[in-house]
């Protein structure tokens, strides 16, 4: 399964808006087949990986992150496929959300006497794919909030210095995630703050759809967002119409107009929105402001925190998520499969929010 997975990363950036998907087929501890969704649209892994088979794998053990799909889709039934090549066992990562096969594709195997395992290294397949899941069953964006740090929980110095808080290693590693996810996501303050560019600055990266929450439509004209509105979508989110946004329109930017709460843009309708538009993940990285409404709303899914070894004190200085904040302890919003990683100096730390 590790192989397959391995396998299954190689169709990484080409197989989207389909899951990535490894396929191992062995005997005896021999591996005599091995495949991958290579493209959208192009046969699934066990197909390659049957059609790349050194011998005969009737008898043989399959090995799959993802459950075989039991539908026509693009493609035909992968069941079929290892039904009619005659495969004894069939081994699954994880179950495949997708309601069109949820559970039947291994129910299918298993009422024609294939022996099938599942659950096999589920939680690194499962992650392979969080996007895919996450989108095939909510159709909202699946959405990555992420922010650095000091040791001591602050995003910039008292006097309001913020560059850099994480090591270049950090950076770096956001501009990937940059290039992975569809869009990037920030707040109106951000913008009059920092004039953001918020694209993917990594070679051969590809740049997100950029959007700004901006209820009144306040992104000034000459922001660094909007000049290069014209070469990267760019959609500012706001509650109704004025003279900005026409103004913003006419240069550029796509107005998007929500339902408005407590003053703002609506973010559960926002999501909706760009969920029916495709946008199928969002790297939410700016406004403090912006932060505490998304976890209020429920929206995030994803956290990514990077920690600096460095103290800065100052009580005075931001913190990544501002707002009322909650009251009570017992209210905190709490991140389950946490995970620790060394990036560079830093430490990246992320877990996941349940879906309200
Ligand atoms: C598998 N193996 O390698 C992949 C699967 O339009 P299609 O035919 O490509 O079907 C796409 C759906 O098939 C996709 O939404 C997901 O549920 C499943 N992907 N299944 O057995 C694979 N890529
Ligand atoms: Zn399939």
């Amino acid at each position: 399964m590790r192989r397959a997975l391995e396998l299954a990363r190689r169709g990484a950036g080409r197989v989207s808006p389909n899951p990535m998907v490894g396929c191992v087929i062995a005997r005896g501890g021999r591996v005599i087949g091995e495949g991958w969704h290579e493209t959208c649209g192009g046969p699934h892994a066990e197909r390659n990986a049957l059609a790349a088979c050194t011998e005969d794998p009737a008898g043989a053990t399959l090995y799959v992150t993802l459950e075989p799909c039991c539908h026509w889709g693009r493609t035909p039934p992968c069941t079929d496929a290892i039904l009619e090549r005659g495969i004894a066992r069939v081994v699954v990562g994880c179950t495949d959300p997708n309601p069109l096969v949820d559970g039947k594709g291994v129910r299918l195997l298993r009422e024609a006497g294939v022996e099938v395992e599942t659950g096999v290294l589920e939680q690194e397949c499962w992650r392979l794919n969080e996007v895919f899941f996450h989108f095939i069953q909510h159709r909202t964006p699946f959405v990555v909030y992420k922010y650095a740090m000091t040791l001591d929980g602050k995003t910039a110095s008292a006097s309001g210095d913020s560059r850099w808080v994480s090591g270049e290693a950090a950076r770096c590693r956001v501009h990937e995630v940059r290039g992975q996810l569809s869009a990037i996501m920030v707040g109106v303050d951000t913008v009059l703050a920092d004039d953001p560019l918020l694209t993917c600055r990594i070679p051969g990266g590809r740049d997100p759809l950029r959007i700004v929450c901006d209820s009144r439509a306040r992104t000034p004209l000459d922001s660094r967002l909007i000049q290069s509105a014209g070469e990267i979508p760019t959609i500012i989110a706001a509650v109704g119409w004025n003279e900005r946004a026409a103004a913003l329109k006419k240069a550029g930017a796509q107005i998007l107009l929500c339902g408005e709460r407590d003053g703002r843009v609506d973010l559960r309708e926002l999501m909706r929105q760009l969920g029916a538009r495709g946008v199928d993940s969002i790297l939410l990285e700016g406004g403090t402001t912006l932060a505490f409404a998304a976890l209020e709303a429920g929206i995030v899914r994803k956290v990514q925190a990077y920690i600096a070894p460095k103290l800065l004190g100052g009580s005075t200085a931001r913190t990544p998520a501002g707002g009322q904040g909650l009251a009570r302890m017992a209210d905190a919003w709490r991140l389950t499969g946490l995970t620790a990683e060394p990036v560079g100096e830093d430490f990246l730390l992320e877990g996941y929010l349940p879906c309200s």
